[in-house]
């Protein structure tokens, strides 16, 4: 019987991801696994990266948006050292934990290593430490099964394993925290208008001609606004939810922060902007407005190219320190992760409410 509910709606009329199925069952596997181990494991849904849209069944083309997983791939590391089962549900081919400190194009992985007199292939000296000791954290998580990871890459799957994964989790409980990172597309092109082959510039229709051709206009539905679904209906009631929000206008976050907050009745809103989200973020939770920022002498280079204001002294200073990453050709200081005080913030609150939630049954 067909539902007037958007939500299940959007699920009847789009299809479910070829890998869902064993992603599902590998998820089962993996929560068994830590319960069965130890009935007090933390368990975190790490959201990162973004997701597309495709334009074409047959995908040529898709619109997708500017996030790397950075925030997603970071705060991973943290919580499996803050102790939690970590599932990673990224976007394909973005950062991932360990791995993202020495990626293919920044920090090109080669430029960390170097011939030996004896012929092998080793780690340059000034990177030993660093490296060894991202190495012994990725074999750590490896060896005790901490970190699960389930690549995604247009909406449609996300939501579909979102939904997924969020009715796996509710045996978890109050030790399950979903930590929505991911930038998420607004609007989707439903299955029944999508185009099933390439489309073709010579045979658009319904465009405005131009002196060029014909434009191609496209419309875009909103996609349905699953976090209410997700804190109303797939997760447990005990488990505690974080989400992002995302702006680029400074005047306009806290409020927006606010509203998601009111609108789906979850734990805490993290309010970041697009040029300053690597050294200040904003925890909005009822009556609680709270920046977390990195202190400006520990802050690296921006993400928006905008070379943040440390002077020139005081990065003399800083290249000659130990830890100084410069593959670049420009001096490029590896600051504190702000993940570092968000994951253990975080970690914080989540077992208040473990507390809390006990407290009460
Ligand atoms: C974020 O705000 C993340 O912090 C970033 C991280 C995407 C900015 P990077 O991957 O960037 O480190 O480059 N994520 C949430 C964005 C989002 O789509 N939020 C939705 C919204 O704002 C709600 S779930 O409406």
């Amino acid at each position: 019987m067909a539902t007037e509910d958007p939500q299940a709606q959007y699920f009847e009329n789009n299809p479910a991801p070829k890998q869902l199925r064993k992603h599902e069952a590998l998820v089962r596997e993996f929560i068994e696994y830590h319960i069965s181990t130890n009935p007090e494991t933390r368990i975190v849904l790490v959201t990162s990266g973004g997701t597309t849209v495709p334009l074409e069944n047959q995908t040529v083309r898709f619109i997708d948006n500017f996030s790397a997983g950075t925030r997603g791939a970071t705060s991973a590391e943290y919580f499996v050292r803050a102790g939690y089962a970590v599932i990673f549900l990224h976007r394909e081919y973005s950062l991932l934990p360990y791995s993202r400190h020495y990626s293919h194009s920044t920090n090109c992985f080669l430029d960390f290593m170097e011939g030996s007199a004896g012929g092998d292939v080793v780690v340059r000296q000034e990177y030993q430490m660093k490296m060894k000791q991202v190495l012994e954290e990725y074999q750590y998580a490896k060896k005790n099964r901490l970190l699960l990871m389930l690549p995604y890459v247009t909406v449609n799957e996300y939501l579909f394993e979102l939904r997924s994964l969020a009715t796996l989790l509710q045996p978890v409980g109050s030790r399950a925290l979903f930590y929505l990172a991911a930038a998420v597309s607004d609007f989707f092109i439903p299955r029944d208008r999508m185009e099933e082959h390439k489309i073709q510039s010579s045979t658009v229709e319904n465009g405005k001609k131009t002196g060029n051709g014909t434009q191609l206009v496209i419309n875009l539905d909103p996609v349905p606004k699953f976090l209410s679904t997700l804190v109303h209906s797939w997760a447990s009631r005990e488990s505690m939810i974080v989400s992002f929000k995302l702006e680029t206008d400074p005047n306009l976050l806290v409020s927006k922060a606010e509203q998601a907050l009111h609108k789906y009745g979850h734990d805490l809103v993290i309010g970041n902007l697009l040029t300053t989200r690597k050294w200040e973020v904003v925890f909005v939770r009822t009556g609680e407005e709270r920046w977390v920022r990195v202190p400006k002498a520990k802050r690296s280079r921006s993400v928006s190219g905008i070379e943040e204001l440390v002077g020139r002294a005081d990065k003399k200073k800083d290249a000659a320190k130990k830890d100084e990453v410069d593959l670049s050709g420009g001096e490029v200081r590896e600051g504190m992760e702000i993940e570092s005080l968000i994951v253990p913030e975080l970690a914080a609150l989540h077992e208040q409410r473990i507390r809390d939630s006990a407290a009460k049954a």
